[in-house]
């Protein structure tokens, strides 16, 4: 069984004005981050707009990006759907690709019991073969998993982490401490430095991929003991996050993207483009991040 570890951006997805994949600027992000020092990426999460998409569109984006990584680092992909049969369907598709790990949010929408909840889990890696990653994200999925609930799921061998997006940091604790050869994620990337202070050695996170360099340092500054540059630093990409949240968190990365001179379109529709003094907003927040 593989452990993740590390820095992985979860990835925007480029559109261009038709709303088809963006290539291109697929290619240009993936690359940017590889050379920023990356160590994987997560695709097709709620950073990628997966439920914006259709499932061929998502298993393209599976396709796309994982021809363009090419093994150079690892990549996990969220098949997650609230339908067993179409998470199956994405999940085969990423297995032909080489996918390295399927991700997979609780099916959602409706209200299903915890059984079921664990039965989709049980099918998911017992079917697919592939290493199943937890997508524990409370606020969106609105499925909240007891600590019990999730130390239960992952004494299965298939299921080999969970990607935290959640501020519980010591339901994280325990599933790192219960768990020291499994893949657990800080999924918040507002509290990566602390997420780091309870045992935690990888990150998933959608501001990765535009200051990759700053978790890297907030990184090397904790493994380095040099605990207030390690503040410093979280601060600075708090300070960016906090922009961020403030204007809608992935057009605001789409548009942050396009200042750092990558142009991947807009969010689909409901999501609204940035008006001009968002975008003069997130610019000083650009200048301080760079200053
Ligand atoms: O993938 C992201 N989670 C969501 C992780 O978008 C729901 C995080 O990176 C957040 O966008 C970020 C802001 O809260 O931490």
């Amino acid at each position: 069984m593989k452990q993740f570890k590390g820095i992985f951006p979860a990835l925007i997805t480029p559109f261009d004005t038709e709303g088809n994949i963006n290539e291109k600027a697929l290619e240009i992000i993936i690359e940017k981050n590889i050379r920023d020092g990356v160590d994987g990426f997560y695709l097709s999460g709620s950073t990628g707009e997966s439920y914006m998409m259709s499932n061929d569109q998502r298993k393209n984006l599976i396709k796309l990006a994982s021809g363009i990584v090419n093994k150079r680092v690892p990549v996990i992909a969220n098949i997650g759907s609230f339908s067993l049969d179409q998470a199956l369907d994405m999940a085969d598709c990423a297995g032909k690709q080489g996918i390295d790990a399927i991700s997979s949010v609780p099916p959602f929408y409706f209200p299903f019991s915890k059984r079921e909840i664990k039965n989709y889990y049980m099918s998911l890696q017992k079917e697919t073969g592939l290493p199943v990653i937890i997508y524990n994200i409370p606020e969106m999925s609105g499925v909240n998993f007891t600590t019990e609930e999730l130390l239960e799921l992952l004494t299965c061998s298939g299921i080999t982490g969970s990607k935290q997006t959640t501020y519980n940091l010591f339901q994280t604790e325990q599933l790192v401490r219960y768990n020291p050869g499994k893949s657990i994620f800080n999924g918040h990337d507002e509290i990566f430095l602390s997420a780091l202070s309870v045992g935690v050695e990888a990150t998933i996170g959608s501001t990765v991929s535009i200051m990759a360099d700053q978790f890297i340092a907030v990184r090397r500054a904790f493994r380095e003991s040099q605990m207030q540059e390690a503040l410093k630093v979280q601060g600075k990409i708090n300070d960016m996050v906090d922009s961020l949240l403030k204007v809608g968190i992935f057009k605001g990365i789409k548009a942050v993207l396009f200042l750092q001179g990558i142009d991947c379109g807009v969010c689909k529709k409901p999501f609204e483009e940035l008006t001009k003094e968002e975008l003069r907003f997130l610019e000083k927040a650009l200048e301080r991040l760079n200053s």
